[in-house]
């Protein structure tokens, strides 16, 4: 919006009819179509509406930022993951292939594809020629579409590009992601405590924040910024892929500490595996516990990237 484009976007039905709680402060600003990376009919006449309707259009550029994106719940839903994050990507592809030659020259694509492909990593710090060694439904699906790029990229000459992103963050990230569910809990234990203190209701007990593998690393960065580089790419002289990671890795377990130390508490680990707790080291209450539903059949223990390519060319 900021840089004046005219946006569209794709919005899946269900039944909860009013679900744009993260866009509403733009919703107004944006044309809004009901879609789905599923029904390839829906795209094919979405791409053609917003040609049709911009006859002048100088260049089209189409972002697939759509997935079913938690790792964990590709595991118990991995053919809709599939369907959504691999064969979606086809889809949108196959749409833009079949376009006019000359609408074709003017439309760029960008996959997001992510760090999570490595997988189970065969080199640190990654890059783009690393192999991939995905662990999970999620990171096989993304490979394929990330495959599928280069293939429509070199088979038919489009302009589309590949990001691989190290994982991005910001207060819009879903609840159920790990930073979103560390920081909102550290946020409810801030206010309590405030609750406790005025009221002096001592007894009060105080929730507790239930986690699974502590000890993998991520290389965490502001979506913002990642946003801008997928942005970035689209308006190169030719399409590539590219890594945009910060360069620096961070186990969940720092995660927590560094949270928690935003409001003064400095947490004390006890016990191992799934019996270990996170305790306040003043009052002793426990805060934490891990929880073994969260631990996932594969884990990717530890993500760093290199992004030389990016911060070089783009
Ligand atoms: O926050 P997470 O769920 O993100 P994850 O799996 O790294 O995936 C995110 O980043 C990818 C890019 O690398 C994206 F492709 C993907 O779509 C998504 O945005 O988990 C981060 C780590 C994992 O190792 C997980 O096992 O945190 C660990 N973790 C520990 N306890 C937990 C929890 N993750 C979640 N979601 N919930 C927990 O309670």
């Amino acid at each position: 919006l900021e840089k004046k484009y005219k946006i569209y976007g794709i919005v899946r039905r269900n039944s909860c009819v009013f679900n744009y709680e993260r866009i509403d402060h733009i919703k107004d600003k944006l044309n809004l179509k009901y879609g789905d990376l599923t029904d390839g009919s829906s795209l094919v006449s979405i791409i053609n509406k917003i040609i049709s309707t911009n006859p002048d259009f100088e260049v089209l550029e189409i972002y697939n930022l759509g997935a079913q994106s938690h790792v964990q719940i590709s595991f118990e839903n991995p053919e809709y993951t599939s369907l959504v994050d691999g064969v979606g990507t086809l889809k949108l592809l196959e749409a833009i292939r079949c376009l006019s030659v000359e609408n074709q020259k003017k439309t760029r694509f960008y996959q997001a594809s992510t760090s999570e492909m490595y997988g189970a990593v065969l080199e640190t710090p990654q890059n783009e020629k690393t192999p991939f060694n995905p662990q999970s439904p999620y990171a096989c699906a993304k490979l394929y579409s990330h495959f599928l790029v280069k293939n429509y990229r070199e088979g038919y000459n489009l302009f589309a590009c590949s990001g691989v992103l190290f994982n991005h963050e910001s207060e819009r990230r879903g609840d159920n992601f790990v930073t979103k569910k560390i920081t909102n809990f550290v946020n409810a234990i801030k206010r309590l405590k405030n609750d406790i203190n005025e009221n002096n209701d001592e007894n009060q007990e105080l929730p507790i924040l239930k986690l699974g593998n502590l000890n993998s690393k991520r290389d965490w960065g502001h979506a913002k910024d990642y946003v801008y580089g997928m942005w970035l790419m689209l308006q190169q002289e030719n399409p590539d892929d590219y890594v945009l990671a910060m360069e620096e890795t961070y186990s969940i377990r720092e995660f927590v500490e560094k949270a928690f130390a935003k409001i003064n508490i400095t947490i004390e680990w006890q016990g191992e595996n799934e019996n270990e707790v996170g305790l306040d080291s003043k009052t002793k209450d426990i805060l934490i516990k891990v929880d073994k539903k969260y631990f996932r059949p594969c884990e990717v223990e530890l993500l760093l990237g290199d992004s030389s390519k990016a911060r070089n060319k783009l």
